[in-house]
């Protein structure tokens, strides 16, 4: 191998209502020891990794709504990471809700950051692609109030070189959007990590289990191969407080194949000896973009949001 590294996706157990972020913290800390005795170089945690998944729960009480924001990170809960990632020789990425004040106003994002083995934070991602709603739905069963709680990410998609390699951030739902993918591999991107909260059902309909996993699955498989570049999917998973969440956390390689995938819906580190190089393949043949692509032709793609067919006749 040329440009090795161990990846490990450290996927998550439910994390209920009433639990704390000492317990969470500790959990987490518990997989970075596994991660440390398996050799792994860098460690990817879900998406709101530090609470339960709090935009099922409706609120009008913004100071209630804060208990789950980080307004300061590393903070006193989770500083134990970063001494940890220092003390192995670990990155890692980390899902939270971060909260700060600027120009007077309040702001809050669902946020990633990257930390390197130094325990530096090296980069910052905000959500962009934010699913679900703003008011309580009476007809679901279920809420997904993401819309309600965070605005959308302002920083876009950078990526970073650390590590050894390129590497780039999104979180749950932007792993179902290709362009997420594609704004990072115009960016040369290597490695891309996301953490999930994925409900086993759909509330708006029926949509078996199976199908639901499948897509969880392609659009990561899709986002490697047609940018070459691994993927670190990271699932929160099995129920917290009744509401079932997905697991099926994965490491994909740039051809696209699972090359790691995870069993239970607790916790559960999965590990892969990943080539970086392994990269260069696909970025030089099939999907080398600067010999193949028509930018001409894809105006449609950043011009509007919704699809316009033509009328009917
Ligand atoms: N957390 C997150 O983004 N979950 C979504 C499900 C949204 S259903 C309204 C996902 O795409 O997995």
């Amino acid at each position: 191998m040329a440009r090795p590294i161990t990846l490990g996706a450290a996927q998550m157990g439910p994390i209920q209502l009433a639990e704390g972020r000492d317990v969470v913290v500790d959990r987490m800390l518990a997989l970075m020891e596994r991660g440390r005795r398996k050799g792994v170089e860098l460690i990817v945690f879900p998406e709101l990794a530090l609470t339960t998944f709090f935009p099922r729960w409706y609120h009008e009480d913004w100071d209630h709504v804060d208990q789950w924001f980080e307004s300061e990170m590393p903070g006193p809960a989770t500083q134990p990471l970063f001494d940890k990632a220092r003390e192995c020789g670990m990155g890692f990425y980390l899902g939270y809700a971060e909260k700060f004040e600027e120009a007077g106003k309040v702001r809050r994002f669902n946020t990633s950051i990257l930390v390197d083995k130094s325990g530096a934070i090296v980069g910052k991602y905000r959500k962009v692609h934010l699913p679900g709603h703003v008011e309580f739905d009476k007809a679901l069963p279920w809420q997904h109030l993401e819309k309600r709680y965070f605005e959308v990410g302002d920083l876009g998609w950078p990526v970073w070189r650390t590590m050894g390699g390129v590497m780039g951030m999104c979180l749950c739902n932007d792993r179902r959007w290709p362009e997420t993918y594609r704004v990072m591999g115009l960016q040369g991107v290597e490695l891309v990590m996301l953490g999930y909260n994925t409900p086993v059902g759909n509330s708006r309909g029926p949509e078996a289990p199976h199908l639901r996993m499948m897509h969880n699955h392609m659009s990561m498989q899709m986002g490697a191969y047609q940018n070459g570049t691994w993927v670190v999917g990271v699932a929160k998973a099995g129920n917290e407080d009744g509401f079932e969440l997905m697991g099926g956390s994965i490491i994909v390689a740039p051809s696209g194949e699972i090359v790691a995938q995870a069993r239970t819906l607790g916790d559960e580190l999965i590990v892969a000896d990943a080539d970086l190089d392994a990269c260069n393949f696909n970025k030089s043949t099939i999907f080398n973009f600067a010999a193949h692509r028509r930018p001409e032709h894809y105006g449609i793609i950043t011009g509007q949001a919704g699809a316009t067919p033509p009328p009917e006749a």
